[in-house]
């Protein structure tokens, strides 16, 4: 297989003649194909079996052990123009940054194959839908592209009836972390990354195309693209509402995604449509739509119990490649929070030991078909995408932020967003458990400066004549001792509930400068055990707190210079008066 497109032959051409692979392979997508990587993989150690009688279809793959999470440090916005990447981003020029990846990437391939993986991100027969090409030297990146990506021959159809696709060029290199380099050339539409091969970095559709050069798109067009979950929730009465959240990585997109409602609340049913990354359109009726631009999940394992989603946790015993958890004696994978069986292996493959920490690396993943999901939603695949009642944000705060609240307006979401903080999680590499601004859960994954960015939000919703209502939650909140306030997981939608009714303009709520929570009794809370006290901590908003909250969040703006849309300073400026 080959191409007729011109373009995309040539740049195959030079990438090979650089990096002087043995053999270049055309993905199509198909599972003959994909049948035979797995040989290959399994034959030279890049996956591994697990028990196929219980887990049919299933592999695990081991990491090398300094490359597990994404490397926030050694990934680069190249523009022309420094201002334009924004102080949220690595900033490199772009001569620079080709002249340094290219030097790596000089013979990179010798003795190995270069895949050609053409994808399409979003329904294949969407006009909000994207596409891209990306050129790897890994087996394991083909395989986890073809699940998360509508990889292959159509999408290689609409690239060349189009002439148009995102270049993604990705080689594992040596997995050295001095030569390790995630670039993004937003002005190209074009990505290098050498040196990991894990997720984040090295499946280039998901935040390197999707999040980052689409945002810099998005921002041309007219549209958003966000680091959020879809969801669909079907009420008793059978009428369904979507909403969209942005919660930073490794804070719950998944599991609210994919809740299963509590008994008190079985008549309600829920949609997934997207779990990571949303593309945000205003629609003819002046509503926003969304759609998933992934065909799967790259999730979270470790907290993937029976107890706390069995939805996800039935998924993954098919058809899954596992990265990086552990092993059981009967060869079955294992994780911290399986809660049956025990490790044998932990995830470098040694024999568990618990004072080397987890069995489980705390960022291993899942890589799952969309469609394995007992609740996918019908109108995951309906190329106009599904409108969205509301916008969430989130961040995983043990003090401070309550389990929610709700902005006033579209203006004041946007502050909302752009304030938010959280723990940093093992999702990347660093510290975790610092909490750090990631405004709309978006700082690892705007491709722009923020201020331009908070601009973009606030001209989207200007020309939106039934925005979504938007709120912040956090089902994060701890006592001294470390335990959660809130039982999280399916009970969340009882959160979700109140956003809904609020969405209706019903919903009793207490106005606070914050934005409005709800009353103690406006949430549903029945056959729930958690106490009044807790309750009470999880709805109040400390005003002294708060003050010092929004001095530090003010500091986080300033920091944006004259660039800052005035709107955003003047929304800053009404709150602090009136807490004050
Ligand atoms: P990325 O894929 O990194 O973008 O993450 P995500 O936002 O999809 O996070 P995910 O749903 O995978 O959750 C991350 C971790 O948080 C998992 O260990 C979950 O078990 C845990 N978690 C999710 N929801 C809740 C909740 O409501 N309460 C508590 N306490 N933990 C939760
Ligand atoms: C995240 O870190 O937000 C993820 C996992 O969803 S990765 O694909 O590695 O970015
Ligand atoms: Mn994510």
């Amino acid at each position: 297989m080959t191409t007729g497109n011109q373009a995309l032959k040539q740049w195959v051409d030079d990438v090979a003649s650089h990096t002087r692979p043995e053999r270049i392979h055309w993905c199509d997508g198909s599972a003959a194909e994909n049948r035979a990587l797995v040989s290959e993989m399994l034959a030279d150690g890049t996956l591994h079996t697990l028990d196929q009688k219980r887990w049919p279809n299933c592999y695990l793959h081991r990491s090398a052990t300094n490359d597990v999470a994404r490397v926030e440090h050694l990934t680069f916005i190249c523009t022309e123009n420094e201002n334009d990447a924004g102080p949220n981003n690595n900033w490199m020029a772009p001569d620079e940054a080709h002249r340094l990846v290219d030097g790596l990437f000089a013979g990179c391939m010798k003795g190995r194959t270069l895949y050609v993986v053409p994808y399409c991100m979003g329904p294949i027969d969407s006009a909000y839908s994207r596409c891209g090409v990306e050129i790897t030297d890994s087996p394991y990146v083909v395989a986890n592209m073809r699940i998360m990506t509508r990889m292959g021959s159509a999408a290689l159809k609409r690239i060349e009836r189009e002439n148009s696709f995102v270049k993604g060029l990705h080689s594992t290199g040596e997995l050295d972390p001095e030569k390790r380099y995630i670039m993004h050339f937003p002005q190209e539409l074009s990505i290098k990354s050498i040196g990991s091969g894990y997720g984040g970095n090295a499946l280039l559709g998901k935040k390197c195309h999707a999040l980052r050069i689409a945002s810099n798109q998005a921002r041309q067009e007219g549209w958003l693209a966000e680091h959020m979950l879809i969801v669909g929730l079907q009420d008793p009465t059978g009428r369904t509402r979507y909403i969209a959240a942005a919660f930073p990585s490794a804070c719950g997109k998944t599991n609210l995604a994919m809740l299963v409602p509590p008994k008190s609340l079985a008549e309600w049913k829920i949609w997934t449509v997207g779990d990571d990354i949303a593309w945000l359109h205003p629609g003819d009726d002046g509503r926003l739509y969304a759609i998933n631009p992934e065909s799967g999940f790259f999730g979270v394992v470790p907290g993937t119990g029976r107890d706390t989603n069995c939805n996800a946790f039935d998924m993954i015993h098919h058809d899954t490649i596992f990265t990086n958890v552990g092993v059981t004696a009967d060869n079955e994978p294992w994780w911290e929070g399986r809660d049956e069986s025990a490790p044998a292996l932990d995830w470098q493959g040694r024999p568990f030991d618990a004072s080397n920490g987890p069995a489980a690396h705390p960022n291993s993943r899942f890589t799952v078909s969309a469609r394995q999901n007992a609740d996918y939603s019908p109108l995951a695949d309906d190329p106009r995408g599904v409108p969205i009642s509301a916008i969430v944000f989130g961040g995983r705060r043990r003090e401070l932020a309550p389990l929610v609240y709700q902005a006033r307006d579209w203006k004041h979401g946007v502050l909302m967003g752009a304030s938010v903080a959280s723990e940093t999680t093992a999702a990347a590499a660093g510290h975790v458990g610092v909490v750090r601004r990631d405004p709309m859960a978006m700082k690892p994954f705007c491709g722009y400066n923020f201020a331009d960015y908070w601009a973009h939000w606030l001209q989207v919703g200007a020309k939106l004549k039934n925005p979504p209502h938007m709120f912040h939650v956090n089902w994060f909140r701890r006592d001294g001792d470390g335990r959660f306030l809130w039982p999280g997981f399916g009970d969340n939608l009882r959160v979700l509930r109140w956003i809904l009714d609020r969405c209706e303009g019903t919903g009793e709520a207490t106005h606070t400068a914050i934005g409005d929570l709800p009353t103690s009794d406006a949430l549903n809370l029945s056959g729930l055990d958690v106490s009044q006290s807790d309750m009470d901590a999880l709805l109040s908003v400390n005003p002294a707190a708060w003050r010092d909250e929004l001095r530090s969040v003010g500091e986080y703006l300033d920091s944006y210079g004259d660039r800052l849309p005035p709107e955003l300073r003047a929304e800053y400026a009404r709150i602090t008066a009136e807490l004050s």
